[in-house]
């Protein structure tokens, strides 16, 4: 299998598979590669998180944090946070520059209970799955957060696919990104998460068209990113604030991230689409999160020079 292990990019993988993946990889390389279980979801499945350092056992390190599958149905972000796994973890001799001083946290699956329920009931689902009322179940995790929440681009109807919630950080999905990114302290550098579909580089703020006074920062990595993609497939992403270059939606992780959380660099990242929307054909998985890769690298790169 291309991903040594248990997982390969010809296929999407379960929720149990992802889990079982980071698993092996702390057994194998328990130097490197450790895994928590972070917290729980509303269906009491673990939500795991897999941290992986260089083995040099040197604490305090700044921080890269990259999460994926905040919405069930994206699932090529789901497999793009377990290829970032794969090249850190088993590509280790290639890639071993990114970790020298940058521990990384990875969340592949942020929405298990959705992401299942995608698999075996509606392809299309978005959100979590707790019932609101008796009619309808989900709020959209990335309207949860508690930063301008509901004030743009979020619905209070909790059947509509960007229900904000009945509180901000109702859902324990949300509570545990928001729990990690605060116990960093201020050691979170850079801020991903992995999204479909549209080749976006999407960066604050999401509740406003004006933008962060230190855009220009965020900018110039994004910008690194998309023309590391552009050079090496000729895949164009578009590089912008949200609200500027997509839509406003207040509520979201990445102005989390940036304005609660204190990371300086907080990008939400949309990946292709493959002509078929939030659905690509398992044959072009590999090719769209090696190229996603490419521009992560770019990324955490230009990060590091900072
Ligand atoms: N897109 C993001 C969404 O949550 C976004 C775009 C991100 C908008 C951050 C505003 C802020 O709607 C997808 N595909 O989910
Ligand atoms: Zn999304």
């Amino acid at each position: 299998r291309s991903a040594g292990r248990s997982v390969g990019f010809k296929a999407f993988h379960r929720h149990a598979e992802i889990n079982a993946y980071l698993d092996e990889l702390a057994a194998a390389y328990p130097s490197r590669v450790s895994v928590q279980v972070a917290g729980k979801s509303f269906e009491n499945r673990d939500i795991k998180t897999i941290t992986i350092t260089n083995g040099d056992g040197k604490s305090g390190k700044n921080v890269v944090f990259l999460d994926a599958g905040i919405h069930a149905r994206e699932w090529i972000a789901h497999a793009g946070a377990l290829y970032v796994i794969h090249q850190l973890v088993e590509n280790f001799a290639v890639n071993s520059n990114l970790l020298k001083n940058y521990d990384w946290i990875i969340l592949p699956v942020v929405n298990p209970d959705g992401y299942e329920y995608s698999h075996t009931n509606t392809r299309m689902w978005r959100k979590t799955r707790k019932p609101i009322s008796s009619a309808c179940y989900g709020t959209d995790a990335n309207r949860n957060f508690d930063f301008h929440w509901g004030e743009v681009g979020a619905s209070s109807y909790s059947c509509s696919d960007t229900f904000m919630g009945e509180t901000a950080f109702s859902e324990p999905e949300t509570q545990l990104i928001r729990d990690i990114l605060l116990s960093l302290n201020g050691r979170g550098k850079f801020y991903l998460t992995l999204h479909s579909y549209g080749n976006y580089l999407l960066y604050p703020w999401g509740w406003t068209s004006a933008l962060p006074s230190s855009w220009r920062d965020i900018d110039e990595v994004a910008q690194a990113g998309a023309s590391a993609i552009r050079s090496a497939t000729g895949t164009k992403y578009t590089v912008g604030s949200s609200t500027n270059v997509l839509y406003a939606a207040a509520g979201g992780s990445d102005d989390y991230a940036f304005a609660v959380a204190n990371f300086p660099v907080s990008i939400t990242m949309e990946l292709p689409a493959g002509g078929t929307g939030f659905n690509p054909s398992t044959s072009q998985i590999e090719g769209f999160v090696s190229e996603t890769w490419v521009g992560i690298k770019a990324m955490a790169q230009k990060v590091a020079e900072k």
